[in-house]
């Protein structure tokens, strides 16, 4: 069996470990590939980011710092000091000494022609992280964010990096759009569209439905291969009761004008019936009033217990989804 998750970070992260838990004992011969958002990618001086890569490869490769969610664990920050003693560095993103030795060698095998799929391989060598991580692009493909107003040197209008909205700004000031620059040269990465064509089940874990969801499908090729698959796509709700849960994707789904509510961001991503993405959505036992108005809407719901507290409900949650999206087609 082919299961085939559209992941972010945390959120993608945490959900694809309980999946992978759930089938060491339930399938063991299923194979999990993770396409993953490379919207937050950037370049700092000489390094090449990729926040949701490396948090699924730390994750599901036990190398997370669990606290923070993202980075590397018994992390040390000497070297960023030493650099910011020269007056250089970045002031408002924090890039550990073991995190600095992964940008470091893929940075190094980008400049040395490697394309961020054979990177990700690579690194992947050592994590051992149980799953295929496919880049969602091998091509840049940034996420950008227009001010509203003027901030700091940035002037309203601007373009800024999601980065820099999302880490130094706490997405606190108020942007007009979500811009992915690059998107128009960006195709699917190597085995992006056969794992979504050849799988068995594909899942949208809990994972921010804007800015790591919502651009994994706007690559040209993916939204479409997702309604063309012949297997069922589940979704599971990253909202609760009308809660981001954690982080603020709140402000990046008032940005787009979509309810922070489960009912709404299921309906957002629309029925597969309906030229949307999905067949069936899974949705918090608070939120059980949104099944039947789901339902109304083609995609089959069922409302239970989504808070990933530890592995054990992690695992029991991608059971859940497991289930509902094999009797949704
Ligand atoms: P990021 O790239 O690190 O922001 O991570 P993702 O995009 O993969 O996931 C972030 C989203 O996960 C947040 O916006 C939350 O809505 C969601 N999330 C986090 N923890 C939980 C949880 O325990 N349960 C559910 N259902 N959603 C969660
Ligand atoms: N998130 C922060 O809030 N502050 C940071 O300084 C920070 C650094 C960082 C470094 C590497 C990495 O892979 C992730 C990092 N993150 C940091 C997490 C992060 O980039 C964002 O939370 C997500 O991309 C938002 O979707
Ligand atoms: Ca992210």
């Amino acid at each position: 069996t082919n299961i085939t998750v559209l992941a972010g970070g945390i959120g993608g992260a945490r959900f694809t470990r309980g999946l992978l838990h759930h089938l060491a004992a339930a399938a063991p011969d299923t194979t999990v590939s993770v396409i993953v958002n490379t919207g937050d990618d950037m370049w700092l001086d000489s390094l090449r980011i990729c926040p949701d890569l490396d948090t699924v490869m730390y994750t599901l490769g036990g190398g997370i710092n669990e606290e923070q969610g993202w980075g590397r664990s018994e992390e040390t920050r000497r070297t960023s000091a030493e650099i910011a003693a020269y007056g250089r560095g970045w002031s408002w993103f924090t890039l550990g000494d073991l995190d600095l030795a992964t940008h470091i060698v893929r940075s190094d095998l980008l400049r040395g022609g490697a394309t961020l799929s054979e990177a990700t391989e690579f690194l992947c060598r050592r994590w051992q992280p149980g799953a295929r991580l496919l880049p969602m692009s091998d091509q840049p493909v940034e996420t950008h964010v227009r001010l509203d107003a003027a901030i700091d040197e940035h002037r309203a209008g601007d373009l800024i990096h999601f980065e820099e909205w999302w880490v130094r700004y706490r997405a606190q000031v108020d942007v007009t759009e979500f811009v992915q620059v690059g998107l128009e040269h960006a195709a699917p990465a190597p085995g992006v569209l056969t794992a979504l064509t050849e799988a068995d089940l594909v899942i949208l874990p809990p994972s921010n439905p804007v800015v790591s969801v919502g651009t994994i499908l706007a690559v040209p090729g993916i939204r479409e291969a997702l309604q063309d698959t012949a297997a069922p796509v589940v979704g599971v709700s990253p909202i609760i009761a009308g809660s981001a849960v954690r982080g603020m994707a709140d402000a990046c789904l008032r940005t787009i004008g979509v309810e922070t509510a489960a009912e709404a961001v299921g309906l957002h991503f629309g029925s597969r019936a309906s030229g949307g993405v999905l067949d069936a959505w899974l949705v918090d036992e608070t939120d059980a009033a949104a099944v039947p108005v789901l339902a109304a809407a083609s995609i089959r719901s069922a409302a239970v217990p989504l808070w990933m507290r530890d592995l054990a409900s992690t695992a029991r949650i991608a059971a859940d989804a497991l289930t509902l999206g094999r009797s949704a087609r």
